[in-house]
Parts: structure tokens; sequence; C-alpha cells
């Protein structure tokens, strides 16, 4: 059965199943966040971009930042960490994977942690995020594990600006460096977006502002996420990493982030209370818990055999 509910402006009727998801979704939906909890299971450390905003080998427990995490969880490890938040807290309604990587590039581990989850607990949500390189690949499995919500960070859809953001891409085997590489994430990313939302996925697009790189860009980015039916951006401040190539660079004010969720607001419906997560938050938005259920054993163990270090 379907509603009228626009999945954005674009008039796209989503689903009422979906619907009820989406309001139980504290990132998708504003009158959910204080209401629903959502848990990131870091069990996807690798990634196949080298995005000039992320290092994921510096590790504090007290920042909150994307690609942020304490530990990586295998899928069982995960399941485990699963029920015993899941016990704990009432509210939780979505699984996210975020990384600390990119939930697709380490697919295995995705794909096995959803299974181990969704059949013991098939009214959770869940979610993931991915920088879309390989979604045309995997979109089909996406919907077939059972997942409804996806968010794609799109930087940019012009090649020469995405020059400056990203350092290099993996695809396939081979390196690419410069506008070849990004031509290809570019493309990778709108036929995915395509796919998924044709497949009833809800799709929400990350947009990391830089100031002097994509600013000015970023409407036309909005209004092609509008063209492909997405239900909601979520245009961020560039938070500079420690260690990064841009650590230097400033962060973005979030006057201007204000400015141009104004702007973009007249052709996509946008977030406004993204907290940037870490890689293995948990709890309400505003409200991180992961340092409570923390098994600093492993974390130990991790560290002696050499294993939880990140690499891009
Ligand atoms: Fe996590 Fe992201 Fe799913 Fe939410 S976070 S994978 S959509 S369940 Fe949410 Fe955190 Fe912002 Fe992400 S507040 S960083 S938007
Ligand atoms: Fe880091 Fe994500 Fe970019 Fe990969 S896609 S380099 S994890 S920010």
């Amino acid at each position: 059965m379907d509603c009228q509910v626009a999945s954005s402006e674009t008039k796209m009727p989503m689903a009422a199943t979906m619907l009820e998801k989406t309001q139980k979704h504290p990132c998708y939906s504003f009158d959910a966040h204080q209401k629903f909890a959502r848990m990131h299971l870091p069990v996807a450390p690798y990634c196949n971009l080298s995005c000039n905003y992320c290092n994921r080998k510096f590790d504090c427990v007290n920042e909150s930042r994307p690609g942020v995490t304490s530990e990586i969880l295998t899928p069982q490890a995960a399941k485990n960490k699963f029920d015993k938040v899941s016990a704990q807290i009432e509210q939780l309604s979505v699984i996210g994977i975020a990384g600390p990587g990119d939930a697709l590039a380490d697919w295995e581990n995705t794909r096995e942690t959803i299974r181990l989850i969704r059949a013991e607990n098939p009214q959770i949500v869940f979610c993931l995020s991915t920088n879309g390189l390989l979604l045309p690949e995997y979109a089909q499995d996406i919907v077939q594990l059972g997942v409804t919500h996806v968010t794609v960070t799109v930087n940019c859809i012009d090649s020469a600006i995405g020059a400056e953001i990203y350092k290099h891409i993996n695809f396939k085997g081979q390196h690419y460096e410069g506008e070849t590489g990004v031509k290809i994430l570019i493309e990778n990313q709108l036929a995915g977006i395509a796919l998924l939302i044709g497949l009833g996925i809800v799709v929400k697009i990350n947009i990391v502002m830089l100031k002097g790189i994509n600013d000015q860009h970023i409407p036309e980015v909005v209004k092609k996420m509008k063209e492909l039916g997405v239900y909601i951006t979520n245009i961020m401040p560039l938070i500079p990493a420690p260690g990064s190539a841009f650590e230097n660079f400033p962060q973005t004010p979030i006057k201007d982030v204000n400015e141009m969720r104004d702007l973009c607001e007249l052709d996509v419906r946008q977030m406004r209370h993204c907290k940037q997560c870490r890689a293995d938050a948990i709890g309400l938005l505003g409200k991180d818990r992961s340092q409570e259920f923390r098994d600093h054993l492993p974390q130990v163990l991790q560290k002696v055999l050499g294993c939880g270090v990140l690499t891009v």
C-alpha cells in the first residue's frame, strides 16, 4: 500500500512501511531524534577512497566525529553487543553501519552483521552509510538484506572540484588519482542512488561543506539529488581531522552551513540535527552512550595483537 507522502519535493510516493520506519529513524526524522536511539556497529574498517578530510587512524574516546571508533568488531561480536545494548536501551530503533571505513568496501562483514541481527530482530531499521563507489554493484544485495535507509556522501558532481577533495580511489583492483578517479566515483554514486531509489530505499545525502572548494557548488549538487528523488540532504561543516590533508583547513562556520541549508531547502528537505557521530556511537543523537558499552579487554588485545589498526 502506498501513501502520498513525498520522499522529497519530487513527489515520489513512499510505501507505508517505509514511512513508518522513517518516522522512527532519528536521523531522517527530526521528531524522532529525541525519542529513538541508534547504534553504530564498527565492523567495516576498510575504505576504497582517500578523502582529504579523513584520518581513521586517529582514535580518541572523547572525540566525536565520523570515522572515529575505539574498536573494530567482528560480525558475531557486533551481534553480541547489539543483544546487550538492545536489552538496556528500549528506544533503540536503528542499527547503522558507518564504517569507520566504508560499509560497502567491507561488504562481507557488513552483510554478515546485518544478517545475524535481522534474523532475530526484523523490527529494527537497518541503515548504511557509504561513499557510493560500490553502490551499483551492491544495490540489489542491500535491498535483499532488508536495509531500508542508505546515506551516500556526495560532495560534488564536478570532477574538477572533486580532484581537490579526493586524493585517490581504488576500484576493481585499480588505483586512480585526480579527475579520472573522481569521474568514476561520481558516475557510480549517481547510478547507485538512482538504483536504490528505484528499489524503494530511502536515501539521504551527506555533503561536507568545504569553504572555497565545493561551497558554491552545493546548490547544484542538491538540485541533482532532487532530480534523483532523495528524501533528505544533510549539509555538514568540515571538522578538520588531525593528520588528514585538510587538518589545517578552517572548520566551516555553522552560520554559513545554515545559510546554505536555507537556500537548499527550496529544493530538498534539510537535516539540521546531525551530530557527526563516531563510527561506534550508541544512544540518542545528542547523548552518546558508547563508553558505557565499551569492552576494554578486546581493545587491549587488539593493540597487543596489532589488529584494529585502520588503513586507508
Ligand atoms: Fe548512523 Fe548515519 Fe544511519 Fe544515522 S548517523 S548511519 S543515518 S543511523 Fe545521523 Fe550521526 Fe548525522 Fe549520520 S546524526 S552522523 S546523519
Ligand atoms: Fe574516510 Fe569515508 Fe572518505 Fe573513506 S569515504 S576516506 S572512510 S571519509
